[in-house]
């Protein structure tokens, strides 16, 4: 991963513990869903990572809401834009629960390789939650992002490996910044890169006012990036980004300032290991 090396963009528009009290920009229906992802798109995301919502804004992972959702962004964005769904969902939900959206064959899924303390909650993955959402993700043919909250996170992927039940190239996010997991600081970003495969992928979803300085870092060192209002809601100290899309637009213009091409959604494809369905 290089400076040359196009840079995928991944907008977290929804999540699960972000509301409409803390922002007025955080989308919940369907409808809400696909114009932000469009909005997302157009300014140089290549992912989507989704969450839903019940329409009074409770965390879900109902495969049907996630059906809507997804053939709403879809009629928006056409079929190149990658929707990667999360296993996480929001703390305390079953395995099964979390992972219904598996089942509507989503280009990627997120796959959190451990436990986690999150603020006051426990964001529980033990072993065998693991292995069953893995072995969920994999039957229905989906390309997992592992998600890195902490750095054993790293090591209990290089395990799967050893194990045979992962095969690189990966793609890594690590999530910094969560009050229980890593911290934001660079120094934390250098050394959990530093952990995994040679031939494997990351990009760095720096939460609250880690965002940014992370993004830029992540850009400037051939890194790829994730932005939204899942992790953060504020473009600058005190004031509200006007939804993730105005993320998106913050890391795209910097990103060329300092020229580095953003990738396509084909691109990002093509880097990730994905079919493109331009070609079929
Ligand atoms: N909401 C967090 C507890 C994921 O999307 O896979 C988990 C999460 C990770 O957001
Ligand atoms: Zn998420």
């Amino acid at each position: 991963m290089t400076m040359d090396s196009p840079l995928i963009i991944t907008a977290a528009i929804c999540g699960a513990e972000v509301f409409k009290e803390h922002t007025p920009h955080i989308p919940y229906t369907a409808v809400e869903l696909a114009s932000e992802a469009e909005r997302c798109v157009a300014e140089g995301a290549s992912i989507i990572h989704l969450h839903v919502r019940e329409d009074d804004g409770s965390p879900s992972q109902d495969r049907e809401l996630f059906r809507k959702a997804i053939d709403g962004i879809r009629a928006r964005v056409g079929q190149e834009p990658i929707v990667q769904v999360s296993t996480g969902g929001a703390v305390g939900m079953s395995v099964q629960e979390r992972c219904q959206p598996l089942a509507l064959r989503p280009d990627m899924a997120t796959l959190t390789t451990g436990t986690v303390n999150f603020g006051n909650d426990v964001f529980l993955n033990d072993q065998a939650s693991i292995e069953a959402i893995l072995t969920e993700i994999q039957a229905n043919g989906v390309v997992p992002e592992i998600e890195v909250f902490d750095t054993g996170m790293v090591d209990t992927s290089l395990r799967l490996i050893k194990m045979g039940k992962l095969t690189p190239p990966l793609h890594y996010d690590f999530v910094l910044g969560v009050p229980g997991g890593m911290g934001g600081t660079p120094d934390r970003l250098d050394f959990v890169q530093s952990l995994i495969p040679e031939n494997c992928t990351w990009t760095v979803a720096g939460i609250g006012r880690y965002e940014l300085p992370l993004a830029r870092k992540a850009i400037a060192e051939g890194g790829h990036v994730r932005v939204g209002l899942e992790d953060n809601i504020f473009i600058r100290k005190g004031e509200l980004a006007e939804g993730s899309a105005a993320l998106v637009r913050e890391v795209a213009t910097y990103a060329r300032e300092v020229g580095r091409p953003l990738a396509t959604p084909g691109a990002a494809r093509q880097i990730l290991g994905l079919p493109s369905h331009a070609a079929l």
